[in-house]
């Protein structure tokens, strides 16, 4: 249930479009799956576009949560309900953006290195990524560099992310890296890394594009380096 500052219950389906909006970007910042899936469907029965909802309600929500997890005001367990309450809108969107087709911005596979099983973050920067708009193919955890070749040649991502949270795995990523550029695949792929042992020093010396701090400077980077790369291909 939606309350105001006083308290007072709000009830989703008075408010006009702009305070529906406003009221969803509280809701996702709480964390209330329900709330959000109202909302959802209020918009999408008032005639809202389907990628309209998801750009300006779901991932406009997605944006201040971020923002806040960067810069230490929102912690894990709250970003990770965040994520929920936003997944739960997605699902009820996913169907209808298939059928109208509407445009990602891009593709990432992404997956825990081999020897390691953490997976908290790397699911937080999925969630983000997808909120962000881009299509995540998630390999899960321990992962070797055959899973992340098989998984470039069927999905053909615009990125590969990987993540590593132990001393003793983040070497791999420059397996993983090294096998690209034996294989003269290196350039078909902006490569992202992450995960808490690492750093920028590290990501340059194993060739990756940009180590990724956490999951908000993974969306950013990932839609500047998108970004670069378009500019790049229409300059021809
Ligand atoms: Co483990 N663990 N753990 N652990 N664990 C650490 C990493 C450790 C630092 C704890 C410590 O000793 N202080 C330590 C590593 C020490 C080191 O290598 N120097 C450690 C150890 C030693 C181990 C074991 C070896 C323990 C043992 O068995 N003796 C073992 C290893 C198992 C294995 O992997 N083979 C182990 C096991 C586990 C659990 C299973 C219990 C559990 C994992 C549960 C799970 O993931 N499902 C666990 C946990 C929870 C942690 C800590 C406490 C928390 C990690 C976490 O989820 N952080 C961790 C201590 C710590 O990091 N402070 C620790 C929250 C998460 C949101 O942050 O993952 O950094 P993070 O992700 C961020 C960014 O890094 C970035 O964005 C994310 C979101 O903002 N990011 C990316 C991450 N991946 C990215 C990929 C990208 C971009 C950005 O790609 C584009």
């Amino acid at each position: 249930m939606s309350e105001d500052e006083s308290g007072e219950e709000i009830i989703l389906s008075d408010l006009d479009d702009a305070e529906l909006v406003e009221q969803m970007f509280d809701d996702l910042y709480d964390g209330m799956k329900e709330e959000i899936e109202e909302g959802v469907r209020i918009l999408l029965g008032r005639g809202w576009p389907p990628y309209r909802v998801l750009t300006e309600a779901l991932v406009g929500g997605m944006k201040i949560v971020g923002e806040d997890f960067r810069d230490g005001i929102l912690f894990v367990p709250e970003v990770l309900l965040a994520a929920g309450a936003m997944k739960g809108g997605m699902a009820i969107l996913k169907p209808l953006l298939a059928e109208t087709g509407a445009p990602t911005i891009g593709k990432m596979v992404i997956g825990t290195v081999k020897g390691d099983i953490h997976d908290i973050g790397k699911n937080l920067v999925s969630m983000m990524m997808e909120g962000a708009g881009f299509e995540v193919v998630d390999l899960g955890i321990n992962n070797a560099v055959e899973a992340y070749l098989e998984a470039m040649e069927a999905e053909k991502p615009d990125i590969l992310g990987m993540s590593a949270l132990l001393t003793t795995t983040m070497p791999y990523m420059k397996v993983v890296i090294d096998t690209l550029v034996a294989r003269g695949l290196r350039d078909d792929y902006i490569v992202l890394v992450g995960g808490a042992p690492l750093n920028e020093e590290f990501g340059r010396a194993i060739g990756a594009d940009a180590y990724c701090r956490d999951a908000a400077v993974a969306v950013e980077t990932a839609k500047a380096l998108i970004a670069r790369r378009h500019n790049r291909a229409a300059a021809g």
